[in-house]
Formats: C-alpha cells, structure tokens, sequence
C-alpha cells in the first residue's frame, strides 16, 4: 500500500503552492519558507520530518573515531576570550533566558554536575569534509527544563562569543542527541572544536554545531534571527 504522507509530499513537490497550504496546516513550514529559496526550504523542511521524523543521527562504534585535524581553526578575538582561556574557563558562564520561567546562568562545572549523554556522530560541514567524534554533555532537553520554557516559546536561538547566532526549533531543540557538550573524546572540548562548550546538533550540518556557546534563547519567533545566516536555516543530513 503508498504511504498517504509520502505521495501527498511528492504531489505538492510539483505544485509549491499546494505544498506550502498542506505544509501549514501541518507544521511543516521552516520559518525561512519565504524569499528566493523559500520553497526548496520548504520541501527539504517537510521531507525531512515526513520520511525522517525523529529519527536519530547515525551512531558509530569507538573504532570510527576520526584522527583529528582542524579543518577550521578560529576562535574568539579579543581579550575577553584570552582571560577567559587564562583562567581555565571557570568564568565561563551559559545564560539561558527569553520565554523561560526561571532563567539561569550556568558555569562548566555546574553543567559537569548534570546528566551527561555521550554520542559517537559524524560532523558534516556543508563543504564537503566531515569526521567522526565522540561528543559528550548535557541534553538541550534538561537544560530547558531547569528553565521552565513558556508555553509560547517555538524556537531556541543560541549564540557564540564570537558573535555566530543560530536557532533550532523545539522539536530539535528537545532531541535526545541535542547536547550541549563540554567533552570530545574523552577530554574537555579542546577550543579548536569551540571548547569550552557547544551545541551538538548531530542531525544538522556542522554550521548548527554551535561552538563557544554562551547564550541560549527561547523566543516565539524568528525575526531578526534566521536572516542573518547566508546558509539555510534547516540543514538537515
Ligand atoms: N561559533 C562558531 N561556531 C561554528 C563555526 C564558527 O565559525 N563559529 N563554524 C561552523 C562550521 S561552518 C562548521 S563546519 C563547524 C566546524 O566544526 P569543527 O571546528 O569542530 O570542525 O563549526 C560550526 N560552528
Ligand atoms: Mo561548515
């Protein structure tokens, strides 16, 4: 028997219109959806979350774990991230805020103290080159938690020292694999890879791996936020 959901995907591929009407009534529109790439977006969007659902990024044994190099080595300019660095990161401090009961700010070691998940994925830059690490920290998912998301909050922006912003909605944001990680194989995030701490998106290209996190925050909306990056705003692999 054709699966209904598929067929009507590959239907509104050949009309934009009718997928972009089904697709909203169905939440599958990405907040990017308009402008000139609007509706590819959106059929990468839909087909995503129609054929993948939530399906986890592919996990992989010890022995894939990639000899490291560092395809892009840069990190924060200016003397605060240097201070920081001097002092071991102990200052280094996660604010989460925005349509949050309780906002927090959290140091590495509070967030040492929390469940750890631990995942071994492959890092996949839209460039053309990837590698496997084993990434480990806390789950986006209890984070929030400590935080009380309002009912009105849809999206979690997240923001660097380096001044890199970007947003995962909740369904991705609530993810199992989606940690915020403080570990790469065995040893504290080194700053090469965005140490002392960033967001794991595995699902996602590398761009949505976040690295020097510093900020995470839960807004109802997009504006302002997903028209700042040149790449697309939903990036699954
Ligand atoms: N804050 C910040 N995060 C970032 C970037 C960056 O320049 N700054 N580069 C992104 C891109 S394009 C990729 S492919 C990955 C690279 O991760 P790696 O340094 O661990 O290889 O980090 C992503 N996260
Ligand atoms: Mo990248």
């Amino acid at each position: 028997m054709a699966n209904p959901t598929r067929r009507n995907l590959l239907l509104g591929a050949g009309a934009g219109a009718a997928a972009l009407t089904a697709g909203k009534a169905n939440g599958l529109i990405p907040p990017d959806a308009t402008g000139l790439y609007g509706c590819g977006h959106t059929l990468t969007y839909a087909a995503q979350k129609l054929l993948v659902g939530n399906a986890h990024a592919r996990e992989f044994p010890p022995s894939k774990i990639s000899a490291i190099n560092h395809p892009k080595d840069t990190f924060p300019r200016g003397e605060a991230f240097q201070q920081l660095k001097a002092g071991g990161f102990a200052d280094w401090k996660l604010q989460i805020d925005g349509l949050v009961a309780t906002p927090q700010t959290l140091t590495i070691a509070d967030l040492r103290s929390h469940p750890t998940s631990s995942q071994i994925t492959q890092l996949i830059c839209e460039e053309g080159w990837s590698y496997i690490a084993q990434w480990a920290g806390v789950p986006l998912s209890h984070i929030l938690q400590l935080a009380g998301p309002k009912p009105a909050a849809r999206y979690v922006v997240y923001s660097a020292m380096d001044e890199w912003v970007d947003a995962i909605d909740m369904n991705d944001a609530l993810h199992p694999q989606t940690i915020v990680t403080h570990t790469m194989n065995n040893a504290p995030l080194p700053i090469g890879h965005g140490g002392p701490l960033r967001l794991r998106v595995p699902r996602q290209l590398g761009y949505k791996s976040l690295k020097f996190l510093n900020k995470i925050t839960l807004t109802d909306s997009l504006k302002g936020v997903a028209g700042e990056s040149s790449y697309s705003w939903f990036a699954g692999i």
